[in-house]
């Protein structure tokens, strides 16, 4: 079996499978983590993503603040599962140091790449497109040069370098609530000059959880023998989009190629706090913690636009439910460049 690659986690948050639950991923016992009104002045946190930090965990969230706009908070933990959150949203700051705020900023991603930590979100930049901002201390926030053009809302980087160049996975989109989209990869020597786009991962299948559109999740896992993501699949109803999420594995040294996906959703909405708020219908995935040792993951995800939830699965139980389930289509298994 694989293994993953990376540090041990001893207190990551952790409840074993409840017996008689048949699933691959099953829901934290105390869901929602993070309740409305968790901020002076922000209505809902939700799409958000936390990092181990100094023995204990900190993340970025997206806190809609009561003028409906969306912005980045920074919150600390001791357990993962209990959360504070600063009153005031980041303050960004470009290279030479002025500010440099994003006029919207939702659906953070956070990842370390060596020694730094590197936040991702979607905001405004005529359009909404890629924002991304450095950290070495939680303190001070260098915003870099936006990666992409518009309209693109939703990526993540790569937790290292491959083959010498960062990469991050996208979506590229239109400027409305986008009803199509695929999984795209860019690469840059240096963060600020992007190219070498790849194809990685096309909606669609043979099911139809999947059928409207696709986007990356948490940061990609890296295991001896490929990259796991999580990624999150919308279907189309008479009642509006349905958010639910997958996982697939990538190839270690060319990730745009796909080596087993899932045809079929590991969590879609069940719980209140998913089908029930400002988006009913939605399980939108973030952030994944991992111990190296005993392969627990905990999924942090987005509920219904309005609250943050916390799932658990072990690397095996994925990689069983994608092998069993494993659906690659035509244009995934190919190296993405068309
Ligand atoms: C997507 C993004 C997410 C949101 C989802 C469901 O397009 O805007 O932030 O969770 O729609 O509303």
């Amino acid at each position: 079996m694989s293994k993953i690659i990376g540090s041990s986690l001893k207190n990551i948050p952790w409840q074993d499978k409840p017996k008689g639950f048949n699933g691959p991923i099953w829901r934290h016992s105390e869901n929602p983590i993070i309740n409305r009104n968790p901020v002076n002045g922000v209505a809902r946190i939700f799409n958000s993503a936390v990092v181990p930090y100094e023995g204990a965990f900190i993340g970025v969230f997206r806190g809609e603040t009561i003028n409906g706009r969306p912005h980045i908070y920074l919150g600390r933990s001791k357990d993962g599962l209990h959360w504070e959150f600063d009153e005031e949203k980041i303050k960004f700051f470009d290279e030479d140091g002025k500010p440099y705020q994003p006029l919207y900023a939702y659906d953070p991603r956070l990842v370390k790449v060596e020694d730094a930590y590197y936040i991702i979100w979607c905001g405004d930049f005529d359009g909404a497109s890629i924002g991304l901002a450095r950290t070495t201390d939680f303190k001070t926030f260098t915003r870099l040069e936006n990666p992409f053009l518009p309209f693109n809302r939703n990526a993540v980087l790569f937790p290292r370098r491959i083959n010498g160049k960062y990469v991050m996975l996208s979506r590229p989109s239109d400027n409305g609530h986008t009803q199509f989209g695929d999984i795209m990869l860019s690469q840059s020597p240096d963060l600020k000059y992007w190219g070498e786009h790849r194809l990685v991962m096309q909606k669609g299948g043979n099911g139809w959880w999947q059928s409207v559109k696709i986007g990356c999740g948490p940061a990609p896992i890296e295991l001896d023998d490929g990259w796991l993501i999580f990624y999150h699949g919308v279907t189309g109803t008479c009642n509006g989009l349905v958010y639910s999420m997958s996982a697939a594995i990538l190839d270690k040294d060319n990730p745009a190629k796909v080596l087993y996906r899932a045809g079929s959703f590991m969590l879609t909405p069940e719980e209140w706090y998913e089908e029930r708020g400002f988006v009913p219908n939605v399980v939108f995935p973030c952030a994944a913690l991992c111990d190296a040792d005993t392969g627990r993951i905990a999924i942090y995800y987005g509920a219904a636009d309005s609250y943050v939830a916390v799932a658990y699965t072990t690397l095996d139980e994925t990689l069983n439910f994608i092998k069993e389930h494993n659906e690659v289509l035509p244009l995934d298994s190919t190296d993405g460049k068309i």
